[in-house]
């Protein structure tokens, strides 16, 4: 396997609901290297552009409302096979998410709050459209890799 990149997002649920740092502390302990990490308020022209492919859906304005409602924690992290290790790492705080009384659609059709790029394709397409030149860093080393 090889060294890929991905983009993690926490949703706004996640930030409202203090997920941020058990997500970021999962991947810290798997050895993955952060290259990327803020706060921020997304406008609604990238929120579409991120979920273009699901343009035609019927929830799809239910779903840019959702994540442009309130500030998302945007991550890049990259290692060795971080793609699918993301979407374990983020799927199993499900039973954190699964709260009654959420507005939000996509947790009540079981979806994450905390979304996970797909393939490592769309991993470097999605850390392009979420971080600028300077708050994405990835040229350095981690001591504990080596
Ligand atoms: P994932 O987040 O697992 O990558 P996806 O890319 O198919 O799933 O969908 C992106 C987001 O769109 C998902 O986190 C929540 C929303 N969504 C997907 N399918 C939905 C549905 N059937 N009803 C409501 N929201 C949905
Ligand atoms: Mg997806």
């Amino acid at each position: 396997r090889e060294v890929e990149e991905t983009y993690i997002m926490v949703k706004p649920d996640g930030v409202q609901r203090g997920l941020v740092g058990e997500i970021i502390s999962r991947f810290e302990k798997k050895g993955f290297k952060l290259t990327g990490l803020k706060l921020f308020q997304c406008p609604k022209e990238l929120a579409e552009e991120h979920y273009k492919d699901l343009k035609s859906r019927p929830f799809f304005p239910k779903l840019i409302n959702y994540i442009t409602s309130g500030p998302v924690v945007c991550m890049a992290w990259e290692g060795v096979g971080v793609v699918a290790s993301a979407r374990k790492l983020i799927g199993s705080t499900d039973p954190l998410q699964a709260e009654p009384g959420t507005r939000r659609v996509s947790v009540q059709t079981g979806r994450n709050v905390v979304h996970g790029s797909d393939s490592p394709e769309n991993g470097k397409r999605e850390i392009g459209l979420w971080f600028k030149e300077g708050d994405y860093v990835s040229g350095y080393q981690l001591k504990h890799l080596g």
